[in-house]
């Protein structure tokens, strides 16, 4: 890493219901995080966390079936405005969520500075749906979408109108639970999906090389949109929407690894750490051990 890292909190949580994941870049530095990176010998400076004001209700708009449409967007246009502070100063962003809504602040904040940019989206979920397709009106469900600039017009246009990212530079990794709108999505959009039967079928070791291979032809930059979800809730029970049948930890450290030796990454996110949900910060720290091996902690 030759980079400066600048880690910010970006403490959304009005994109879904279990309130609380505005804790969660707290919790994640409380779990240790600058020791960790101090041990790598990185270079990082933190940022603190975005004033996000996070009041909302638990309803759904009539007309867009979204809920906190209008919060979500000034959340997430601050996230992009902070995105781009970080990027020119030089610095490589790591931002610690908050709900995962605020991905779609930080790639259009990243957006100008690559001519292509591809992501990593580990999750359960694809979060692909649109106010059109989704079952629940959580924007949280909404921003790879958002970010491929699909759905809601407010949510594609911050930081200007329009896609964020291209289908064809985007990868899901361990996707479990797919709504039938999201796999629509994938097939007619030609997104590249490697979900729970594909990393049993394969192993983790070379569904990153795929992913890593692929990508490098393509882009210029990747950013990678770690949900604490992706790993299976046995290793992060402290998230509000759990799905069974994830990665393990091991698996999920491997690919962390997998990523940092490749160096292909150029900016980090981990969102969904819900402390109000967890066991003795045990979700939180685990996300820290992911962030520690993305930046080249080994076991020896
Ligand atoms: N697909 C469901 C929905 O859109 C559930 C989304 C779950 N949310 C996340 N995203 N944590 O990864 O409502
Ligand atoms: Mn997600
Ligand atoms: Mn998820
Ligand atoms: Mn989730």
């Amino acid at each position: 890493m030759k980079n400066r890292i600048g880690i910010v909190g970006a403490p959304i949580t009005i994109a879904q219901p279990n309130y609380g994941v505005d804790l969660g870049p707290n919790a994640i530095r409380y779990a240790g995080l600058h020791k960790r990176l101090d041990g790598l010998n990185v270079n990082f400076k933190d940022y603190g966390n975005i004033d996000i004001e996070n009041v909302g209700t638990n309803e759904k708009d009539s007309k867009t079936n979204l809920k906190n449409l209008k919060e979500v967007v000034n959340g997430n246009q601050k996230i992009a405005d902070e995105i781009k502070v970080i990027k020119s100063r030089g610095d490589f962003p790591l931002i610690l969520g908050g709900d995962h809504s605020i991905a779609i602040g930080t790639i259009s904040g990243l957006y100008n500075h690559y001519k292509d940019l591809g992501v990593i989206w580990f999750d359960a979920h694809a979060d692909l749906n649109t106010g059109e397709t989704s079952p629940s009106g959580n924007i949280h469900g909404m921003s790879l979408a958002a970010s491929l600039g699909e759905g809601h017009k407010d949510l594609t246009s911050i930081n200007g109108e329009g896609p964020k990212v291209r289908p064809e530079h985007t990868v899901i990794i361990g996707a479990r639970s797919i709504d039938e709108g999201e796999r629509e999505f994938i097939k007619e959009r030609g997104i590249q999906v490697y979900t729970m039967r594909d990393i049993e079928k394969l192993g983790m070791d070379t569904v990153m090389k795929e992913a890593i291979d692929y990508l490098s032809n393509r882009v210029d930059g990747v950013h990678l949109s770690l949900d604490v979800d992706g790993i299976d809730p046995l290793h992060t029970p402290g998230t509000g929407t759990p799905v069974v049948g994830g990665p393990s930890y091991r698996e999920t450290f491997h690919a962390m690894s997998a990523l940092y030796d490749s160096q292909i990454l150029t900016s980090v996110e981990v969102v969904e750490v819900n402390p109000l949900l967890d066991n003795k910060n045990k979700t939180a720290e685990v996300a820290a051990d992911m962030i520690a091996a993305v930046f080249g902690e080994k076991y020896i």
